[in-house]
């Protein structure tokens, strides 16, 4: 018993020291994890704000969730990187673009989460058949929309069956049809096959009318004439009523771009352009259209703005919606426009 009790004390002394080593041993190996981990889902975090791609094609704007009053959003968006690489060699994935473009809402509409946009902007594409050249259109434009901080909607209005194209009378439609869905306050009217090439070319409305394409890759990259308004233009809902819309009249290709310059210069307004830098812009190659050819009533008609365009135009404007479809990324239009001569069907 005393051997016992003489050996069995300090022997106790020791196993609780031991004990106590290991307990602080684990405290500190678990702190130093904790620590490592810690340290490693920042620095993953860091790296992701970091890392993230920076293609123009495929970076949106950020978007930031507060509760904050929102701001509105600066007169330049921090977001825009210039200068864009445009090309037309692979064939685009409708998928993939969703995907890149996620914050883009069914419809093709778009708003900014960290600032309130400076204006509301419909983009109208007058369309037939061109779905090739809509892919590459909503691939590259959707991140540089986001990018300009922009409020916008998509909307893709499709001349139903085989009459005469009639792009200017498209555009009309796009503007009214626009207006029934949102309060927009500024309308960009673009080609499907036109995509800017510099991301500074803001799609938004100006004091004037905006030509955005005024250098174009198919003419050298500059003006192909003064007066030329083809192509790209920007005008808010106030020019548009001001010069009574867009000309109902010009059936096929061709002047229904130099009729709209004429209604603006008559109604005492100019045109305001990008410099031939921010303005380049590239159109993908493609024939004549079916249906398109050159209206030999054009130099005729061009001549006459000054008294038709106080009759044609918004306040003639007649034609019958066939159906609304909302696409992931753009609104569709189809639309019964009539043909030359001819009113749109009735019901
Ligand atoms: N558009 C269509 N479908 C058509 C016709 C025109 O979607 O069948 C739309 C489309 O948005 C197009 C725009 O109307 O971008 C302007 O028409 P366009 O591309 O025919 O006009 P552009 O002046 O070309 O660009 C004219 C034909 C050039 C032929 C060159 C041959 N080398
Ligand atoms: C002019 C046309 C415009 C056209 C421009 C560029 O001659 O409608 O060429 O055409 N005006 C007349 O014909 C009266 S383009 O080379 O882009 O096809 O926009």
């Amino acid at each position: 018993m005393g051997k016992n009790v003489a050996t069995g004390s300090p022997m106790r002394g020791l196993h609780a020291t031991c004990l106590m080593l290991m307990v602080l041993s684990g405290l500190h190996l678990s702190l130093v994890l904790l620590y490592y981990l810690d340290m490693h889902v920042y620095t993953a975090q860091l790296m992701q704000r970091f890392l993230e791609p920076e293609s123009p094609a495929t970076s949106a704007a950020p978007s930031t969730t507060t509760s904050q009053p929102l701001q509105p959003c600066p007169e330049t968006s921090p977001h825009l990187v210039g200068p864009l690489r445009i090309e037309f060699s692979q064939s685009i994935n409708l998928e993939e673009v969703k995907q890149i473009n996620s914050l883009v809402r069914e419809g093709g509409h778009f708003t900014p989460t960290e600032c309130t946009a400076l204006q509301k902007v419909a983009v109208i594409i007058p369309f037939r058949n061109r779905d090739e050249h809509l892919k590459y259109w909503l691939y590259y434009l959707h991140p540089i929309l986001q990018r300009q901080q922009l409020d916008y909607g998509v909307y893709v209005i499709n001349q139903h069956g085989e009459e005469t194209f009639n792009r200017a009378k498209l555009l009309n439609v796009g503007f009214v049809e626009a207006l029934k869905e949102y309060d927009y306050n500024c309308f960009v009217f673009s080609d499907v096959d036109l995509i800017p090439m510099d991301d500074r070319n803001i799609y938004k409305c100006y004091s004037q009318p905006r030509h955005l394409a005024v250098s174009m890759d198919k003419f050298g990259f500059r003006l192909p004439y003064n007066q030329f308004f083809g192509g790209i233009s920007a005008l808010s809902k106030e020019q548009h009523e001001k010069i009574n819309g867009f000309p109902n009249d010009y059936w096929g290709w061709g002047g229904e771009d130099d009729d709209i310059y004429n209604r603006i210069a008559y109604k005492g307004m100019g045109i305001s352009r990008p410099d031939g830098v921010i303005g380049k812009c590239r159109m993908i190659k493609h024939n004549r259209d079916e249906k398109n050819s050159p209206n030999p009533q054009r130099f005729d008609r061009i001549a006459r703005t000054r008294q038709t365009m106080q009759n044609d135009g918004l306040n003639s404007l007649k034609y019958r919606v066939l159906q609304v479809k909302k696409y992931p990324l753009y609104t569709f239009i189809d639309v019964d426009v009539g043909g030359p001569g001819r009113p749109p069907s009735s019901r």
